[in-house]
């Protein structure tokens, strides 16, 4: 995390843009001649996205990939990516083989992630934590959407000696945002869809260096190019490795073909 900025510099940054919002807004309703029940429309809205769950769904679906990419910009190590909304702290921490907490006959393909993680100048981290969530072959997400068992596709666990990790999870389809809610009103509004491609969400952090969030696509995958959220960006897209070969699937205990995907995490000093 950041260290905190001095009390009088935040101060009038966050005086600077709150003022620029406000005139940014007051040109908006000029602009569009919003009348006093328009206005009152549009508050009643955000207050209905918060009772119904979405306070962070309609924001991260339209705003949050701005942010992420401001601060690419000027950053070091492999790219950040939305956070979403449904990242929850906490997840179970595993033991090795790492295996993420699943049902019983979890449905899905059996997906690999492997990969390493280090620091810019090449240098692999051991103990790096990965704190991965994602949806089920469903498009749900524990603790989110009703009856998934509490944990389900989430957990944390460390690089080995060499800055290594290997999970055993699960591929997550193409996940459909809620289409019933006020986000899902704006969007049908709009004429748009409600997809983002198949995606693996994830945080890193070693504690010497700065915590990042990121997010892994799958290589052809369906709506990489239209996300309704529209955050893939080039450094996030891995490629999706299909084994359908007997011997791989035996040395993996399995009977049917498996995937892998592969991703290295750099992370950039802390600031
Ligand atoms: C998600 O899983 C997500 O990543 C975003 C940005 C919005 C809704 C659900
Ligand atoms: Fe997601």
């Amino acid at each position: 995390m950041s260290t905190a900025p001095t009390a009088a510099s935040a101060t009038s940054r966050t005086k600077d843009v709150l003022e620029d919002l406000e005139q940014v807004l007051l040109a908006f309703m000029r602009k569009h001649r919003i009348t006093h029940e328009q206005y009152r429309f549009a508050t009643q809205f955000l207050v209905d996205t918060v009772k119904q769950g979405e306070e962070s769904l309609l924001y991260d679906v339209f705003f949050e990939a701005e942010s992420t990419d401001i601060g690419n910009r000027t950053r070091t190590g492999s790219p950040e990516a939305i956070e979403g909304p449904f990242y929850l702290a906490g997840a179970p921490e595993l033991q090795e083989p790492y295996v993420m907490p699943m049902r019983d006959g979890e449905r899905g393909d059996v997906l690999f992630f492997v990969g390493k993680v280090r620091d810019v100048e090449g240098k692999p981290l051991a103990g790096a934590e990965l704190d991965l969530w994602h949806a089920d072959a469903d498009g749900l997400y524990s603790n989110i959407h009703p009856n998934i068992p509490l944990w389900n596709l989430r957990a944390r666990f460390k690089t080995d000696s060499n800055g290594n990790f290997e999970v055993r999870t699960i591929v997550p389809p193409p996940y459909e945002i809620p289409k019933d809610g006020p986000t899902g009103q704006v969007l049908k509004t709009m004429g748009r869809h409600f997809f983002r491609p198949a995606h693996l969400h994830v945080k890193v952090r070693h504690s010497e260096l700065a915590e990042m969030t990121s997010q892994i696509y799958f290589l052809g995958g369906q709506y990489l190019d239209n996300d309704v959220a529209n955050a893939v960006r080039d450094g996030l897209v891995a490629t999706l490795e299909c084994h359908d070969d007997e011997s791989d699937m035996k040395s993996r205990g399995l009977g049917r073909p498996y995937y892998t995907v592969e991703y290295e995490f750099v992370l950039a000093p802390a600031h």
